[in-house]
Formats: C-alpha cells, structure tokens, sequence
C-alpha cells in the first residue's frame, strides 16, 4: 500500500509563520507530522500560532534567522529537545528584491543571497548530521520559477534560486547513501505577500498589467494558492519518495511548459 503517512515524524519548516510556509507546514501536519517553525520576528511566530491553534494544529515556533548560524544551532537544539530529532526539513524562508540589476546595491544582492541560498544551506548543514544519526531524512528546498528563467529585476533572486537548485543536487548526491532525499519543489506564481505588488488592482479598476502576463503565461489561467503546494510537499516528504532525489518538482500551472498564449 501507498503510504503518505507523516506519523511520527517532526518536520521543521523555515519561514512558516504565513504564506507557502505555513500552508506546506499546514499539509505536512495533517499528514501526521509534529510541526516546528521559524521567522525573524516573534509577533509573526506569536500570530502564526494562533493560526496553527485555531486549525487544531499545535505547532511550536521560534525566532530564529536563518541567515544566523548560532541561531539556527539554538533553534535545531530546541526542536530537537522539545519535538524529538528533524526527520524533515522544509527550506522555505526567502525574500526578494525586484531592483534593476545595474541600479542594485552589493549589499541588496548578498542579503538576497544569504537568505535565499546561504540561509538554506546553513539549515541543512545543521540538521543533517542528526539525520545521518537516526537512518535518513529528506529535506525540501523551497525554489522558484527563476531557478530556471531570468526576469527583469531579479538578478539577485534568481542567482539564489539557481543556486539553490543545485545545492538541492548537491545535497543529493553527497548524503542520498545515508538515506536522505534532498528534492525541491519550484512554486509558479502563487498568491502571497510576496508577490501581492504584482497583483495590484490598478487605481482605474483594471488588472495589474504583470497579474494579466501571468494570466496569459499560464495555462491553468490562474495564479496558483499556497495550498497548491500542499499535496506535493507531502509526496516529498513522505516514504513514497524514497527514491525521488535531486529532483525539482515545479507546481506551476504549466507555465515553464508553455510558450504563452498569442496576443
Ligand atoms: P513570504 O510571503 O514573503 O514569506 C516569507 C517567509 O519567510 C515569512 O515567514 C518570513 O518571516 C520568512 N523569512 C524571511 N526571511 C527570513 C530569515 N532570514 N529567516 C527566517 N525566516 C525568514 O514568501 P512566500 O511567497 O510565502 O514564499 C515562500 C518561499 O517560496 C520563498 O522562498 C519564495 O522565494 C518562494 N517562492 C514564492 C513564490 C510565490 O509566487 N509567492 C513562487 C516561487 C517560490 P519574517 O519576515 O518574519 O522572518
Ligand atoms: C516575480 C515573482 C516570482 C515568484 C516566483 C516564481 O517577481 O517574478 O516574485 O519570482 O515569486 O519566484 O516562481
């Protein structure tokens, strides 16, 4: 039998106090799985829980930025004293900066990069060593659409999403013989604050003219929802993807598959 079953299991999900975090740590729990997570600020981790509390979820949050290395120490010491050892990671904490890249502060692209790219591997490195310890584990890198496309503005962002791609193979290929799957999942467009400026209800009433290129980019003519991500994230973290590694599972709606429609 096919067993998605997450019983048993302590998932820790970077950045799930809102957005695609908190609806993959959402999936993940109803899966069966003890929920931890992390943000930088502790009035989003305090509403997150009421969030989580009022899905009858009992989650455990913690301020932790990823970016930070003895935080993160502190954080997988807590969850694992608290939870019991991580037997799934979720790298899901980013940001983004949509600048021109000639007009691009150093500063601006290595925060982007130690977020989106630094930051995970900071998480992984921590938590690895526990997994080798109990048998296996998977980790699931957050990545993104510009993990394979470029777009104007977002040299920082995909430089960290392309290099995160590759460290989700990396990760792969060094720690698969220790039973650990490292695979990503590439969100398409999705409903979040994060993309909520490109979504915009122009002041005449019209669409946001980005929201109508994404309309006509992506054959499902949607923007996709955080819950979108539910079902595959729980396939990754479950044993049926045992021998799934290296893989970047895109939940995009079609459109890395898809020309655009004509004009
Ligand atoms: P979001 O709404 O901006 O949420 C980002 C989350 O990450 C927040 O919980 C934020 O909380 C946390 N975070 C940011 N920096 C952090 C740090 N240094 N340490 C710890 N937590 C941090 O983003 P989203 O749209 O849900 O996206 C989540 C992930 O999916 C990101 O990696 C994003 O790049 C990726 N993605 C998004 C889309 C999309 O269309 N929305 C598509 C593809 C990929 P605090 O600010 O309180 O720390
Ligand atoms: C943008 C968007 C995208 C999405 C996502 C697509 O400005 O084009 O923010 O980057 O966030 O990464 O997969």
């Amino acid at each position: 039998m096919v067993d998605f079953s997450l019983k048993g299991k302590v998932a820790l999900v970077t950045g799930g106090t809102y957005g695609i975090g908190f609806a993959i740590a959402k999936a993940l729990a109803g899966a069966g799985a003890k929920i931890a997570f992390n943000a930088r600020h502790r009035e989003g981790v305090d509403k997150a829980l009421a969030d989580y509390g009022a899905l009858g979820i009992k989650a455990h949050g913690y301020v932790c930025d990823v970016t930070d290395e003895n935080q993160v120490q502190e954080l997988v010491g807590k969850v694992n004293g608290e939870l019991g050892h991580i037997n799934i990671l979720v790298n899901n904490a980013g940001i983004i900066k949509r600048i021109p890249m000639c007009e691009m502060g150093v500063d601006e692209f290595r925060q982007v990069v130690d977020i989106d790219l630094i930051g995970p591997f900071i998480m992984a490195r921590a938590v690895i060593p526990g997994m080798i310890s109990q048998g296996g584990g998977k980790i699931i890198n957050v990545c993104s659409l510009m993990s394979e496309l470029g777009r104007e503005t977002l040299s920082a962002y995909a430089a960290a999403k392309g290099g995160l791609k590759m460290l989700t193979k990396n990760i792969a290929s060094e720690y698969g013989g220790y039973n650990i799957q490292c695979n990503g999942i590439g969100p398409g467009y999705i409903a979040t604050p994060q993309t909520a400026p490109l979504r915009e209800t122009q002041a005449d009433g019209s669409r946001h003219p980005f929201d109508s290129f994404i309309l006509a980019k992506t054959p499902a003519g949607r923007w996709g929802t955080p819950d979108d991500l539910a079902g595959p994230a729980v396939f990754l973290a479950s044993g049926v993807s045992d021998f799934v590694n290296g893989q970047i599972l895109y939940v995009d709606g079609g459109i890395l598959a898809y020309i655009g429609k004509q004009p």
